[in-house]
């Protein structure tokens, strides 16, 4: 267990230093992608790795984190799409309650079953509001926890349903419009959003361009998480990462 990196969460948002987390999907990736991905990640310093994915139909979850953390030193932060998807060998897990929905198997439900499993893993545990945002189709994420997501223009709804996570002891925000979401979170709702929290704000779904995570992260956002865009395109991670740090501190 590496205890802290909430802490680097928290600091970075205090002097608004601006992060990008990587998105690795154990299903797509086979030892020669994760390898590519490390080696473009530290050359661009990419700060995070996400790992998870809301299927994970593959067993080799633990062997990517294995590989990801024998190559490098970023952190590595699971993102579960079900309590299955614990590892020890990973840094910290995003604790995600599905707060924009309401179905109450992924809001508290599954942790109750998954709570002595989670505690045991000796992980540092992130408690994270995780809202889904509509991407203009439906996604993966919003098939598979049967919630539906917050509309795309609705951004009083995504601001109190913020506002009462953090209320709640959330200690992240995590808006996603889904993985591969036609229309990404606009900068209007990310605003409004991050006016109204003090909790850092993490955002991703379907950003494929540097220009969009630069203006994301001047409308609050304080980490950038991009996965499908670099499976295409890898060579991304380092245009999107120079975006993202180029953000001024404090801006
Ligand atoms: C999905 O936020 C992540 O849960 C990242 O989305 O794969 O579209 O980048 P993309």
């Amino acid at each position: 267990m590496k205890p802290g990196l909430y802490q680097q969460f928290e600091t970075n948002k205090k002097s608004g230093k601006k992060s990008f987390a990587v998105l690795i999907d154990p299903d797509k990736v086979d030892n020669e992608k994760i390898d590519q991905l490390v080696t473009l990640a530290t050359d661009a310093r990419v700060d995070y790795f996400f790992v998870g994915g809301s299927l994970v139909i593959s067993s080799h979850l633990d062997e990517c984190i294995q590989q990801i953390k024998a190559n490098c030193s970023i952190p590595v932060l699971l993102f579960p799409g079900s309590p299955s998807q614990v590892s020890k060998y990973a840094d910290a897990l995003l604790y995600l309650s599905l707060i924009s929905g309401r179905n109450p198997e992924l809001l508290i439900g599954q942790h109750v079953i998954s709570a002595p499993f989670v505690k045991k893993s000796g992980l540092e545990i992130m408690p994270t509001g995780y809202m889904v945002i509509d991407g203009g189709a439906p996604t993966t994420v919003s098939y598979i926890s049967n919630a539906t997501p917050i509309p795309a223009d609705k951004n009083e709804i995504a601001m109190c349903t913020a506002m009462a996570g953090e209320m709640l002891g959330m200690k992240l925000i995590y808006m996603d419009a889904g993985s591969g979401a036609k229309r990404p979170i606009t900068e209007t709702m990310i605003e409004k959003v991050a006016r109204n929290i003090s909790i850092p704000l993490i955002i991703g779904g379907g950003i494929t361009e540097p220009e969009k995570a630069y203006h994301n992260c001047k409308a609050g956002a304080d980490v950038i998480v991009v996965g499908n865009a670099i499976e295409k395109d890898p060579s991304l991670i380092k245009e999107i990462s120079n975006a993202i740090h180029s953000v001024p501190v404090n801006a």
